[in-house]
């Protein structure tokens, strides 16, 4: 009699086991990792120039291939709970063939703008908790 309950217990251990594995992928299909909200950068603006996404979501600019101009991407202003703001801002500007990604894990409104072009190109993005 005692090795029937023992391989029940067995059982009951393996069935533990595999509820903790189905968790973990359940839990995973339940938030898929969203794609990166794309912004464009064009001769001489960002299209679209408001964005608003939840906080963990990326924001990917892409150069337009159409572009004769250069440009780049700059934090002009963040929230200031933000550190390392320099993060946001592109280190050089490109014509085309140029993408920018980052993700935003800091909740609040973040102005940026192209230094070459400053008072034309500007845009926002608003990260939500
Ligand atoms: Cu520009």
């Amino acid at each position: 009699m005692r090795r029937p309950r023992m391989l029940r217990a067995l059982a009951a251990a393996c069935c533990v086991v595999a509820a903790a594995l189905l968790g973990v992928t359940a839990a995973a299909a339940q938030a898929p990792k969203k794609p990166p909200v794309k912004v464009t950068v064009n001769d001489f603006y960002f299209a679209p120039t408001a964005v608003t996404i939840k906080k963990g979501r990326a924001v990917k600019w892409v150069w337009s291939s159409y572009n004769t101009y250069p440009h780049d991407v700059h934090l002009k202003q963040g929230p200031k709970a933000l550190k390392n703001k320099s993060r946001f801002s592109t280190t050089t500007t490109a014509v085309t063939d140029a993408h920018f990604q980052r993700t935003f894990e800091v909740p609040g409104t973040y102005k940026f703008i192209c230094t070459v072009h400053p008072s034309e190109m500007k845009m926002t993005v608003i990260v939500k908790k």
